[in-house]
């Protein structure tokens, strides 16, 4: 008889754990049914836009940073590009050895010598200009000043100047130093370098 009464007590208490399971998956049923409301919608989507914000501000910042930085290495390599060119070559102007102007000075054999534009002749009797048209550095050699023939040397130059140092007065021939300003500027990023050269056979 006791055995018989343990029995019945437990089926007793499986049967309301059996009814609250059947309860319990009706409320989630009940939920599923009445899916969000306004207010939730309204509020996932102003996170959502407020996200999406942030990440695209973030990613429009990386990507300005980045093209600056490669519009000024891009300005940077054009002005060096035509900077290592002119000073290697002005340093060698040839000196004509004597002094056929008379101004007290030894000649240098430069022909045109202004703020623009620089005509030589070098130790190896090559005569080479250089100046700037519209945004293009242009160098031509040849038997005389001026050179027939340009070449472009360097793009996107905003600037180039010329300016001289002389032994005495401002003749072209009493040139004895020659200071180059180059501003490259690509997309309002500016880079300008600035040198100064000596011609080595008229010091
Ligand atoms: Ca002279």
């Amino acid at each position: 008889m006791m055995q018989d009464t343990g029995y019945t007590i437990q089926d007793k208490e499986h049967t309301p754990q059996k009814g609250g399971i059947m309860h319990h998956a009706s409320c989630i049923v009940h939920r599923e049914k009445g899916g969000f409301t306004l207010i939730e919608l309204v509020i996932t989507m102003l996170l959502i836009g407020i996200v999406a914000f942030i990440v695209a501000d973030a990613m429009s910042t990386g990507f300005k940073a980045y093209f600056v930085t490669d519009n000024r290495k891009e300005a940077l390599d054009q002005a060096r590009i035509a900077m290592e060119r002119m000073t290697r070559e002005i340093r060698n102007v040839r000196s004509l050895g004597r002094d056929n102007d008379g101004d007290g000075n030894i000649d240098a054999d430069i022909t045109t010598a202004n703020a623009s534009e620089l005509c030589f002749t070098d130790t190896n009797n090559t005569a080479i200009r250089f100046r700037l048209s519209g945004t293009n550095i242009l160098r031509s050699e040849g038997t005389s000043c001026p050179p027939a023939t340009e070449n472009t040397l360097a793009e996107k130059v905003t600037t180039l100047t010329f300016s001289y140092t002389y032994a005495s007065g401002s003749l072209a021939t009493a040139v004895r130093r020659v200071q180059i300003t180059i501003t490259s500027t690509i997309s309002s990023e500016s880079v300008t370098l600035s040198s100064e050269v000596y011609l080595r056979n008229l010091q």
